[in-house]
């Protein structure tokens, strides 16, 4: 009904009709001019996916959004099934977080034929066609690997011998860990003393980064550092640590990212020792994105969200005042 109530207007004052993205009689708002989005969510894998979720869904409400919403469960199948759905209900707007960066031109396409823009919120794809959607509003991966690489750079300056860092990667295939295991490689690379000597995907869950760091520790006597890609990996790392009869943030060093409060508790506890600020609150901009796009104003191709880093001992100073 967005468009209808648009032709409205632009009858009434004969304006000229700006675009409108979707075909406009969004199922579920008919006679109505609220906008309707259609969100396919990752899964629920972390603890920074379920603050994502719950900034997504209190943002769409503050915003008189109608948000269908949809969880992925990690598969990439069930988000595009999603996405042909809520093209099928003709929503006004399509947002999603790409599980994986490849594979998605061709739903995005028909949902180019159907006039309903997408916007990519938190991962990219690696579509050359940037007209299959309107904007990216996400984090900075590369430069957050950086940052974890550069605080292991700084943290093992005094080494006289050989640091021997183990990797906990991301989700295979997705943007965060693609671009952030670039990012840590860049920032370590002058060092010769920094070797990685084991990289693995833990999926971005606690379980997985327990299960891969049992994986390392008995295969790798001498661990000095783990870069876990987010905190929930570097939580089940912990995990495997102490059933080792190692001390985690002493023995092992341990640097993450996201900064969820989990995270934020085991680094003001001594457990970890950096963390990497990756925020999930995206959705106040998401839907100020969705209602620009739909009023057919232009928006930025890239929005970048802003970040910072945490010792230990900022995350004492902080960690009761954490959004999520
Ligand atoms: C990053 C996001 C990642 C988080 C993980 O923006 O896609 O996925 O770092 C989450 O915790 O699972």
């Amino acid at each position: 009904m967005f468009k209808k109530s648009l032709i409205a207007v632009a009858a009434a004052s004969m304006l000229t009709l700006t675009a409108c993205g979707g075909t406009g009689s969004a199922a579920g708002t008919a006679g109505t001019d609220k906008i309707t989005m259609g969100f396919a969510q990752v899964g629920a894998e972390s603890g920074w996916r379920t603050a994502n979720t719950k900034s997504v869904q209190e943002s769409a409400k503050k915003a008189g959004v109608d948000l269908k919403f949809s969880d992925a469960q990690q598969k990439q199948e069930n988000q595009i099934k999603a996405i042909r759905s809520y093209i099928q209900q003709k929503v006004d707007v399509i947002a999603f977080s790409p599980v994986v960066e490849s594979g998605w031109d061709t739903v995005l396409k028909e949902a180019k034929t159907a006039n309903i823009p997408v916007i990519l919120t938190d991962r990219a794809v690696d579509s050359s066609d940037k007209t299959l959607y309107k904007t990216f509003l996400g984090s900075d991966f590369v430069e957050e690997g950086k940052k974890a690489g550069d605080w292991v750079v700084e943290d093992s300056k005094s080494a006289s011998d050989t640091v021997n860092i183990v990797e906990i990667q991301g989700t295979t295939g997705s943007a965060p860990a693609n671009d952030r295991k670039e990012g840590f490689e860049e920032a370590i690379k002058a060092n010769p003393k920094l070797k990685i000597i084991a990289s693995q995907s833990g999926d971005f869950t606690r379980s997985g980064g327990k299960q891969v760091m049992e994986a390392f520790l008995k295969n790798n006597p001498d661990i000095d550092v783990v870069f876990a890609h987010n905190d929930d990996e570097g939580l089940g790392a912990i995990e495997a640590i102490e059933a080792a009869g190692k001390v985690p943030g002493k023995d092992i060093k341990i640097v993450t990212i996201d900064a969820v409060k989990d995270g934020m508790t085991a680094l003001s506890n001594g457990k970890i020792n950096f963390i990497v600020e990756c925020s999930p609150m995206l959705g106040d901009q998401l839907m100020d994105l969705a209602k620009k796009v739909l009023a057919g104003e232009s928006v930025p191709e890239r929005v970048v969200t802003e970040e910072t880093t945490f010792t230990q001992e900022q995350a004492k100073q902080v960690l009761a005042s954490r959004p999520y």
